[in-house]
């Protein structure tokens, strides 16, 4: 299991200037990320813009990824409104000898409990690979306590939970009652309090070029450092309110565009930072990285 603790970026995708997946940049990206000491890589999910991609690119996106990461640990994600993608790309990253696959629950048209349910039930069988689900309810529109989540955690193709919510509650009565199941903090701005909580660890797109604050903040926290840990996770969180003041994709990329990679824009309908948007992440990101 210890290979599934620990700091895990949710990849962003690089686009080159025809709105293309640019290969080079992405490889980069996790050459960069293993030297900042992150456990593994989270693919395919939200922040590598997978609902703006076609099945075709997030095969492609895997298999890049699969290509460079040595002996990393991959988390593929293969969610989908559209259950037959979902369980195509589960196949998929079981052949490409992913270490497990992860889903948010399918959203838009108000499925039922049950509907999800089987929907996780039917992803996991097909690909065969432990499955992480993908806890989300401020983007999917999709709520569940305690009751729903334990449905899945004591179920033996599960290993845990992606935990995007605020709900440090429900996160934690999760935990204690599934002591065995992994729980990965979802908000970096409140990484800490997710891991005293008892998160296991963390996937996060504010990752991409900050995971060394994370592994650190983790360190601090297991070495029972609370101020050090703290002061930490202020300073990245100083780093988050600028994204979210910009939009965290959009301006994720340009931080790392002014890093020196080349990662392009997001896909529309997303927008691109204006030149003020990119002089406040030259004055105020790029100096504390
Ligand atoms: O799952 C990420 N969510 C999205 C986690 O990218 C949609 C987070 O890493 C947030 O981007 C981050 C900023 O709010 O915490």
């Amino acid at each position: 299991m210890d290979k599934f603790k620990g700091i895990f970026p949710a990849l962003l995708t690089p686009f080159n200037k025809n709105g293309e997946i640019n290969e080079k940049e992405l490889k980069k990206l996790v050459r960069f990320n293993l030297e900042k000491g992150a456990t593994g890589f989270y693919v395919g999910g939200s922040t590598a813009e997978a609902f703006l991609l076609s099945t075709q690119e997030r095969k492609k996106v895997m298999e890049i990824v699969r290509d460079c990461a040595d002996s990393a640990t991959l988390l593929a994600h293969v969610g989908s409104v559209n259950e037959r993608e979902a369980i195509e790309l589960g196949e998929y990253a079981s052949r490409l000898g992913y270490d497990a696959v992860s889903s948010v629950a399918p959203f838009y048209y108000k499925f039922s409990f049950e509907e999800i349910r089987n929907y996780y039930f039917r992803v996991a069988d097909a690909s065969k690979l432990p499955m992480l689900v993908y806890h989300f309810p401020a983007f999917s529109g999709v709520n569940m306590g305690v009751k729903e989540i334990s449905q899945f955690l004591s179920d033996e193709r599960f290993i845990g939970i992606k935990y995007t919510s605020n709900d440090f509650f429900t996160m934690e009565r999760c935990k204690t009652a599934f002591p065995n199941k992994l729980v990965y903090n979802g908000y970096d701005e409140m990484f800490l309090a997710g891991l005293s909580m008892g998160a296991d660890g963390g996937i996060g797109s504010t990752y991409n070029f900050m995971a060394d604050k994370f592994v650190k903040i983790k360190k601090l926290f297991e070495k029972n450092k609370m101020t050090e840990a703290q002061a930490l996770q202020q300073e990245a969180n100083g780093i988050i309110s600028v994204l979210c003041s910009i939009g965290v994709m959009q301006a994720e990329k340009e931080v790392l565009n002014q890093l020196g990679f080349d990662f392009g824009i997001c896909r529309k309908p997303f927008g691109e930072p204006t030149e003020e948007q990119k002089k406040l992440i030259a004055e105020k990101i790029i100096p504390l990285l």
